[in-house]
């Protein structure tokens, strides 16, 4: 960690430790948001939210959120991958920010609460410090996160990671869609390829509000979620090429199936699962496209995506090293060949000791219930954390906390004790 946290004195505290954020403004505000990019999801039969980075819908979110975030005073600056910083002054200006960010991009079968908690969160804690007239000494700034879901790019916490100068601008410009549509290109095609340069100057302090995403909270009747820190992720595209055969003439000693090939890596991946031998992984085959894809032909290609996690980085590097060996087991076993390219690679992160205890005494003046827990899911905190002291603060969410599904809910009061406490907790690192 780059500096110890100044914790301010008594005093400084009581001007906000009776103040609460407005439930209703921040709910209307992620109701509103969710309009944008709505679908009507054929799985649930609910309205779903689609809010691929750089995509039209993403701008549309955008461009609500950035007026919003004038309306309320804030200055705006975009940095050369479209991360957005919404700033409010201090009383010492010159000091480095307070940030708060999350993101607003969103998977292709949404609810309305990822990353969007974080981010109009944000918003409602300038807000509540704008209606009471708090100035803190150091400034705040939000921000918004380009592609922190990497669905469209295929690499997860895209922004965050070159702001905090994991991934270089180059790479990240030059990353392509499936259409082959360069980041870069829709930068500039949005008006989004900022002037800020990244990585970008590093904040005091960062902070995340987010749903958990998972049952435990719900499950233990928690209010909030302490986060310790955020889980290795690894993400591969697979290539399988056999070759196409009709399949009643072809002997089954001729074929060369990539769809067979693409089963046994996906049971493999859970034989690894279920073996205990890699600590607590979890593998996802997340998407599987088959050529031809016809009853009668026996398929030549199959494009298959792997998602790696695990707590452990050890584990992570056993599991990914195991998975390699397997796939040459599987080319001499079917002939077919199989290319392996990993699309993001993030290790564990642990966040400082000081920013949980924030976090956790922030849920206790408020008299809420919290426990410490390690995130499932990536988050730009994770990035961020490489800049600066970063936490989190998770809130429960409802049907076993179900995410990246438009079933996604968390309740009104349970989406404001998550920015009340991301308000104390602000307010005291920005003073
Ligand atoms: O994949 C993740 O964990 C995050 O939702 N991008
Ligand atoms: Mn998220
Ligand atoms: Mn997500």
């Amino acid at each position: 960690m780059s500096h110890p946290i100044v914790f301010p004195s008594a005093e400084s505290q009581s001007s906000v430790s009776h103040i609460r954020v407005d439930q209703d403004r921040l709910w209307n505000a992620l109701q509103e948001l969710g309009e944008l990019g709505a679908y009507r999801d054929e799985e649930t039969g609910l309205h779903g939210v689609r809010r691929l980075a750089l995509t039209d819908q993403d701008m549309e979110g955008r461009r609500l959120v950035m007026g919003w975030m004038q309306e309320a005073g804030l200055s705006l600056r975009v940095d050369q991958i479209g991360n957005v910083y919404a700033r409010r002054a201090g009383a010492q200006d010159v000091l480095p920010p307070v940030m708060i960010g999350s993101h607003i991009d969103s998977v292709g079968t949404a609810g309305k609460f990822d990353g969007c908690l974080g981010v109009l969160g944000g918003l409602e804690v300038i807000r509540t410090l704008n209606d009471h007239g708090v100035i803190t000494r150091r400034p705040i700034e939000v921000a918004i996160f380009t592609e922190e879901e990497g669905v469209r790019f295929g690499t997860d916490m895209l922004g965050s990671a070159v702001a905090a100068g994991r991934l270089g601008l180059r790479e990240a410009l030059e990353t392509t869609d499936r259409d082959g549509v360069s980041v870069g290109a829709e930068l500039e095609h949005h008006g989004f390829a900022g002037e800020v340069q990244v990585p970008i100057t590093a904040p005091y302090a960062y902070l995340e509000c987010h749903i958990e995403q998972g049952p435990i909270l719900a499950a233990d009747n928690t209010r909030i979620g302490v986060v310790r820190g955020v889980q290795a992720i690894t993400w591969k595209e697979l290539q399988l090429t056999g070759r196409a055969a009709h399949a009643g003439a072809t002997p089954h000693s001729l074929r060369r199936n990539a769809g067979l090939a693409a089963a046994l890596v996906t049971v493999r991946l859970n034989e690894m699962v279920e073996s205990g031998e890699y600590g607590q992984m979890l593998a996802t085959v997340g998407r599987q496209d088959t050529y031809p894809n016809l009853i009668n032909i026996v398929p030549s290609n199959v494009l298959m995506t792997v998602d790696l996690r695990n707590p452990d980085a050890a584990a992570m590097e056993r599991a990914e090293a195991d998975l390699n060996t397997y796939l040459g087991d599987v080319e001499r076993l079917t002939g077919v060949s199989i290319t392996s390219r990993t699309t993001a690679k993030t290790p564990p992160v642990a966040f400082p000791v000081e920013m949980q205890d924030l976090v956790a005494k922030s849920a206790t003046n408020l008299g809420f219930s919290y426990a410490e827990i390690t995130s499932g899911a990536g988050h730009d905190a994770g990035e961020i954390a490489a800049l600066c002291p970063a936490g989190m603060i998770f809130v429960p969410g409802l049907y076993d906390g179900i995410s990246h599904n438009p079933r996604e809910y968390s309740t009104p009061e349970a989406c404001a004790d998550g920015i009340n406490v991301l308000l104390q907790a602000a307010v005291e690192l920005a003073n």
